[in-house]
């Protein structure tokens, strides 16, 4: 695979001395070893760019250059969703932030960690450039994103820079986790630095460890756990690690009891595994709701939208079953947006992560039981076995969501697949997750143009990994992110971005049916305002014009699965691949429309 330093290298870089406040911002991402800076470039961070490419060398952190700020937000989304690690962005003066808000409240839904630099300035009049620097310096930069990040700084002398990007390292790394942004003025950029000055030690300022649940929590928790009859625990988001994983399914194994996932976040549990209720989705579908109806107690392990889900299940009737809920994430929220959600229930509620927690309940519940596991080993789901072959659907009538799906899920076969996001159209009836890395979840705050960026950085994450990455996007996600396509181009990111291609920005069609209906108004007029049709984007020529292989309109059945194999060849050899696929309007699920 393909080493990242081997591109962008500068020349005669020797060995420079630490001499300017934007060396020591450069310097500390280099200590709290963020690897990658994605960014669009801009005056008011040249001091800055200057530090990474000549003093760095372009090296830990390497930049990778993006066309859009909203694809380098999104770039350092997919990276830290594929590893729960943060990357770095860098955002120009006011109008590159103004690009990446979106990307970074995505970022802040997903709670991922992330390092957002930014610039403004100079901060001092007196050393303005004539116009460009006036319209480029703000006050307050950080007060645009400032409900939607952990912490924003902008500091004024190096030495307060220092403290602040270990503050940073500190604060995204704890959980919840979010992005943070530091705004550095260019004047203080191009200052000197003292030549005596310190660099904080920032390995004296780590990170806590995973938050564990108090003992008492526990035990109240435990002693209703191992006498429920019907035991339902709800995965929420969750760590990327094998450990919490196997955890999770011996917790459950231990307990009998049955599991919900959701589409909206990363995979969470084996979808194969007989305890697995339905296959995931936007909401649980009729096996998971029955299950949830019955329940005597649920284990809510940071689920996103619990009262959402309680609402969809039993409309304003009360939730028979005791609820456990753990979650940090209230430490986030705030009064600005609602990605709180509605209020969680919680008989016992625990402020702690899901992975001590569920630590600390199997030693609580072995204890209890034994060792003894309550399951009786009978399969509580349907999920077993995938309904369907992709030959089912081959009937020359083009090719629905349903069939391309069976297909990703044929084509996986020997391989490791890690889908990175997928469209709303995504059948998961027909694809099991059985891997920490299969899935990594959705957008995150719902904002489109993030699917191609979002992509791209989890391809960077998982290079050198077992893992090919594939992406299954609508054309009107793929096309308000698409120039992220250039990027993965320029530094050969192995990923496939497979378009789910129904040239129309379907999920509105819906909408707008559903308003029709309710109105007794013709629903023949959904699509006005909504295709994306006539001229048809040719993606594929379009992916071409920006450096990546592609092939498609793909519009049969019969010709997808060696479109897809041949895509994966080139993503395997180390580069991307672009597939354009024609799919029938229509989604496997529809999602839940608000009536009147
Ligand atoms: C930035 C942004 N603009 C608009 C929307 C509203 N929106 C939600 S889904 C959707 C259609 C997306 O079309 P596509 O990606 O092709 O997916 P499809 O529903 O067609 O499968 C739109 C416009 C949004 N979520 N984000
Ligand atoms: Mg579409």
């Amino acid at each position: 695979m393909t080493d990242l330093n081997e591109f962008d290298r500068p020349v005669n870089v020797g060995n420079p001395q630490m001499g300017w406040a934007s060396d020591v911002a450069a310097e500390m991402l280099r200590r709290m070893g963020i690897k990658y800076l994605s960014m669009n470039p801009g005056a008011s961070y040249r001091g800055f760019h200057d530090s990474l490419v000549n003093y760095l060398g372009n090296e830990d952190p390497q930049m990778i250059l993006c066309l859009h700020e909203d694809h380098a937000v999104h770039i350092a989304q997919g990276y830290a969703k594929a590893t729960d690690e943060p990357m770095g962005c860098i955002l120009h003066s006011n109008v590159g932030l103004m690009h990446g808000m979106m990307g970074i409240f995505n970022a802040w839904c997903n709670r991922v960690p992330m390092v957002v630099m930014g610039a403004t300035g100079p901060v001092d009049a007196a050393i303005r450039r004539p116009w460009i620097d006036w319209i480029h310096t703000m006050k307050d930069q950080g007060a645009m994103i400032r409900n939607f990040v952990k912490y924003d700084d902008e500091p004024r002398s190096a030495q307060a820079l220092a403290e602040t990007m270990v503050r940073v390292n500190k604060t995204i790394r704890t959980a919840p986790a979010a992005p943070a942004y530091v705004c550095l003025d260019a004047g203080l950029q191009e200052s000197e630095i003292d030549p005596e000055m310190k660099l904080p030690d920032i390995s004296r300022f780590l990170p806590p460890d995973p938050i564990p649940a108090p003992q008492s929590a526990i035990d109240e928790a435990a002693d209703l756990l191992v006498n429920a009859r019907n035991p339902v625990i709800m995965m929420g988001r969750v760590k990327r690690g094998q450990d919490g994983w196997d955890q999770r399914i011996k917790l459950a194994e231990l307990l009998g009891a049955g599991v919900v996932t959701d589409m909206k976040t990363a995979a969470s549990f084996p979808t194969d595994h007989p305890l697995h209720l339905s296959p995931p989705g936007n909401r649980p579908r009729a096996e998971a709701e029955a299950e949830i109806k019955t329940a005597d107690v649920i284990l809510d392990l940071n689920w996103i939208d619990l009262a959402g889900t309680f609402k969809l299940i039993f409309g304003n009737s009360e939730v028979p079953a005791k609820v456990i809920h753990v979650s940090v994430d209230s430490l986030l929220h705030n009064g600005w947006s609602s990605d709180h959600m509605g209020m969680p229930l919680g008989d016992v509620t625990m402020l702690a992560e899901c992975e001590p927690v569920v630590n600390q309940l199997l030693a609580a519940c072995e204890s209890r039981l034994d060792g003894k596991s309550k399951w009786d080993g009978k399969n509580k789901g349907r999920t077993a076995e995938i309904d369907g072959k992709l030959s089912d659907y081959d009937e020359g009538g083009g090719i629905s969501v349903e069939a391309l799906t069976l297909g990703m899920n044929e084509v996986r076969k020997g391989r490791n697949i890690t889908l990175t996001n997928v469209t709303i159209g995504w059948a998961a009836d027909g694809y099991h997750f059985t891997h920490p890395l299969d899935y990594l979840g959705n957008d995150g705050g719902g904002g489109l143009a993030s699917g191609p960026g979002t992509a791209i950085g989890s391809g960077l994450a998982l290079k050198d990994s077992d893992r090919t990455v594939v992406a299954v996007l609508g054309d009107g996600d793929t096309m308000q992110g698409s120039s992220a396509l250039w990027t993965a181009a320029h530094y050969s990111i192995p990923v496939l971005i497979l378009i789910s291609n129904n040239r129309s920005n379907f999920n509105d069609e819906i909408h707008q049916e559903t308003v029709a209906r309710m109105r007794d108004r013709p629903v023949e007029n959904r699509w006005i305002g909504q295709r994306i049709d006539d001229p048809e984007i040719d993606l594929a020529e379009y992916a071409a014009a920006l450096g990546v292989d592609s092939a498609g309109p793909i519009t049969t059945v019969g010709d997808l699965l060696p479109a897809i194999e041949a895509g994966l060849k080139v993503v395997e050899s180390g580069k991307p691949y672009v597939l354009n696929v024609h799919v029938q309007k229509g989604y496997a699920v529809p999602p839940p429309a608000r009536e009147a």
